[in-house]
This record gives structure tokens, sequence and C-alpha cells, in this order.
């Protein structure tokens, strides 16, 4: 399975940011691509992109809250023909709310952060991995984070969640190798998208003090290794890849001008 022949791929979070360079670069180099997200304008601003600049694939816009159980079980099973046989899934939507101690995180942030980023990653895992295993191939791209691989301050939530896209992979991983189904987790540093904005509840001013004085990652950046895991040979399964921007160490340990 690779992007060099025309198959399709599945990317959620495609209204901005690493989904959408993941969904263009992958059309870019000849997959169909169905791309989902909650808000349909901006997803269908991606489609018209990814339509104009490359015309011979085939794109789909799906609007979906990957918080809802019923949702992503319907919008999954209700991809009409050839589409529906995804072969490659990007597991990207996610997000975190707020940096705050473990004593003030409100309920609002528990709730979206862990419904998104774990069990809405569980439901649409569940839904395209009995597609692959119907089939006998697929390959799986997890969107976790550095933050999953030790916890920062007022992190606590969100660092969890990416910590469980790495359970959730080994696990994945283990069970799917007779048929076999690749799993691939991606576990990008910094990157300067609308993350840090949800994050700070859209107070750009904050958002962008993250990347004061230094050069994060871009969303290409980070897309042009989900193609790269997504195009090895059959033989080769890239299991993990750590993504830092330069001067970057580890989540809290930047260099800054
Ligand atoms: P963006 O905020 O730019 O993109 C997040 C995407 O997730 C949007 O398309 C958003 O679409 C979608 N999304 C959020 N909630 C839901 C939901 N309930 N249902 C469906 N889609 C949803 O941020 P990034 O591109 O940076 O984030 C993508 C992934 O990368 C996330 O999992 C994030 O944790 C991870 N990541 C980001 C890093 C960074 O520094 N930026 C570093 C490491 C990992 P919509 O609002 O339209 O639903
Ligand atoms: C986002 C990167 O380090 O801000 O996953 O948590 S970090």
């Amino acid at each position: 399975l690779t992007v060099t022949h025309t198959c399709l791929t599945c990317s959620t979070g495609a209204s901005s940011g690493i989904g959408e360079a993941c969904a263009c670069q992958f059309a870019a180099a000849g997959a169909n691509v169905i791309i989902a997200a909650r808000r349909l304008d901006r997803l269908e601003a991606v489609q018209t992109k990814i339509q104009g600049n490359w015309p011979k694939v085939q794109v789909l816009a799906i609007e979906l809250n990957v918080r809802n159980r019923e949702d992503v079980e319907r919008a999954i099973a209700g991809i009409p023909g050839e589409l529906a046989d995804i072969d490659i899934l990007v597991n990207n939507a996610g997000l975190a709310m707020g940096v705050d101690p473990v004593s003030d995180i409100g309920d609002e942030a528990i709730d979206t952060v862990i419904d998104t980023n774990i069990k809405g990653l569980l439901y649409v895992s569940r839904a395209v991995v009995r597609i692959m295993k119907r089939r006998g191939s697929g390959h799986i791209i997890m969107m976790g984070s550095i933050a999953g691989m030790a916890g920062y301050a007022n992190g606590s939530i969100y660092c969890a969640t990416k910590s469980a896209v790495h359970s959730i992979s080994e696990s994945l991983r283990a069970e799917t190798i007779s048929i076999p189904i690749k799993v691939t987790e991606i576990k990008p540093g910094m990157v300067e998208t609308e993350f840090s904005v949800v994050r700070y509840h859209g107070d750009k001013d904050k958002a962008d003090n993250v990347y004061r004085g230094m050069e994060p990652m871009t969303a290409d950046d980070v897309a042009e290794s989900v193609v790269f895991a997504a195009s090895r040979h059959p033989r080769c399964v890239v299991s993990e890849v750590v993504l830092l921007a330069t001067g970057q160490a580890s989540a809290t340990l930047v260099h800054r001008e």
C-alpha cells in the first residue's frame, strides 16, 4: 500500500492545520481524499483548493464531530461507492483547551479534550479498522504529540490524551500484525496552526506568544512525514516519528532569541 498509485485517504480535522496539509499533500501524490471536520465552510474551501490544484483527484468533504459516536458510525457507513474503501486513515482531529493546573481545570476542558482526542479517535479508528480488516490491508496514522511522551505543568489533560494515543497505537499495532494493517504514530513538537489559538480560547496574542523568538514547524513539515510514512514499501512500517522545531529539545525546553 503506497501513495504512488491512486489510493483513498481519510483525514479527520482537515479543516485547518496539519489535517488540511495532509489532505493536500496526499492529493498532490495522486490519492483520492476524504476530509472530515465540524466546520463545513472551511472543509469546502479545502475541497475547492484540492479540486483546483489536483483536478484528477476525487475529494469528499464530510461534516463530522468525532465526539458524536452515532455520527461517526453513520458518516463512515454513508461514504458512497468506491470512496468507502479507505486505505489510509490520518486520525488527526484534536485539540488542547487552556493551560491550567489540575486544581483549576474546568469540566468543559476535561470533557471536550478527552472526548475528542481519545474517544473520538477511538470511534473513528473502530469504524475504519473494520473496513481495513474486511479488505485485509490498511494504514492508520495517529497524530500523537511530544506532549504524550512527558507530562508538563498545566497540560495534564492534553498530555494524558496524547499518552493515550500512544497506547492505542501500540495496541492496534499488536492486534493487526497478521492482517497486516500498518500503524504509524507521528509525535510533533511545536507546529504553528490554529492549535494555540484554540487552546487560548481565541486569544491571538497569547497564541502568538507560544512561538515568540523561535521558528515553529509548519503543518506541511508534519504532513511530509505523514506522506513519507504512507509511501513506504509494503515490507516496511514507519512505526513512530518524533518531529521537533529546531531549537526545541522537549515540550518545555525551547531556545528563544
Ligand atoms: P488545528 O486547530 O489547526 O486543527 C485541528 C483540527 O481538528 C481542525 O480541523 C478541527 O476542525 C478538528 N477538530 C477539532 N475538534 C473536532 C471534533 N470534535 N470533530 C472533528 N474535528 C475536530 O490544529 P493542528 O492542525 O495543530 O492539530 C491537529 C492535530 O495535531 C491535533 O490532534 C493536535 O493535538 C496535534 N498536534 C499539534 C501540534 C501543534 O503544535 N500544532 C503538535 C503536536 C500534535 P473543526 O474545528 O472544523 O472541527
Ligand atoms: C502540541 C505540542 O508541546 O504544546 O501537541 O503540547 S505541545
